[in-house]
């Protein structure tokens, strides 16, 4: 049986979580760090990278952003404005700090295993151009729509920009990654790209979302960073990000790792499988820490 089924019956539900959300020993991230990430399901280190670091991938992520055709892109959705670019970690810059050493122990500290890239994107979220996301958790659709067995997954987010509650930073419901909400089967067909531009499927609706802030009393937190600082949020946390509303773009860069013993199956809501650059299942490499 299928402990996180989704897509595939007429209502919400909402369960409980059955994996652990980080190990018990944690050899990268200190007690502190790791029980706070465990009970929040999200945790924002100041000042992880060294700003060359920053500048060389911020250079890199903006040539991208020149020169679209080079790259695997998604536009908005009513306009031709790159929003993400995918798979980026398979070249230089990115690849590198994919695997150094410390940020992937860090993954093995929370996944429990060796790590490998499930997802590499670029959200740039172009000032005044760009939609933002509606509430989700990413694993429900990495579940449904790749075939990821179980919940043994970290996206780390390293700000390219500073995120403000202006130019959309994400925002997250503490402590929401312990359940799980099973969404109603979607009533037509969108493919793998226009549901990542203008999702569709697997969004959880005002009951859902309800439940988690008014009925525990949990405050919307907004992650407000800056270029430097590691954001690591669990893979089924529930967030959203408002529209960017000033002039100048905002560019994340996001490294989702998965556990090596956490590999993709056949999609579980009976589709085919997405592109290979947006949910790896056949050019994995394990990163050994
Ligand atoms: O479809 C996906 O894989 C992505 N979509 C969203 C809205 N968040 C995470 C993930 O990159
Ligand atoms: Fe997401």
């Amino acid at each position: 049986m299928d402990v996180y089924a989704t897509r595939v019956f007429d209502k919400q539900e909402i369960v409980m979580r059955e994996d652990p959300v980080i190990s018990v020993d944690t050899r990268y991230l200190t007690a502190i760090q790791a029980s706070q990430y465990d009970k929040l399901g999200f945790l924002v280190i100041k000042g992880f990278f060294d700003k060359n670091q920053i500048n060389e991938l911020s250079a890199s992520a903006s040539f991208i952003y020149e020169n679209p055709s080079q790259a695997l892109t998604v536009k908005e959705p009513k306009s031709s404005v790159v929003r993400s670019a995918l798979s980026v970690h398979t070249n230089e810059p990115f690849l590198s700090v994919s695997e150094s050493g410390e940020l992937a122990g860090i993954a093995k500290d929370i996944v429990g295993a060796n790590p490998y890239i499930h997802q590499s994107r670029i959200n740039y979220k172009e000032g005044m151009q760009s939609i933002g996301w509606s509430w989700h958790s990413d694993f429900e659709t990495w579940h449904s729509q790749d075939g990821m067995p179980r919940m043994r997954c970290v996206t780390a987010m390293i700000p390219l920009a500073k995120n403000t509650c202006a130019n959309g930073a994400l925002m997250v419901i503490p402590g929401s990654h312990k359940e799980y909400v099973s969404c109603p089967a979607p009533k037509g067909h969108s493919s793998a790209e226009d549901n990542f531009t203008d999702q569709k499927d697997g969004l959880p609706n005002i009951d859902a979302i309800s439940y988690f802030t008014t009925g525990k009393s949990v405050d919307i937190f907004t992650i407000e960073c800056d270029p430097c600082d590691l954001v690591l949020f669990d893979c089924n946390l529930l967030h959203v990000s408002n529209p960017n509303v000033t002039p100048e773009k905002r560019t994340n860069l996001f490294f989702v790792y998965n556990s090596i013993d956490n590999q993709l199956k056949r999609p579980y809501c009976g589709i085919n499988p997405r592109p290979e650059w947006m949910g790896a299942r056949e050019s994995i490499k394990e990163i050994k820490v």
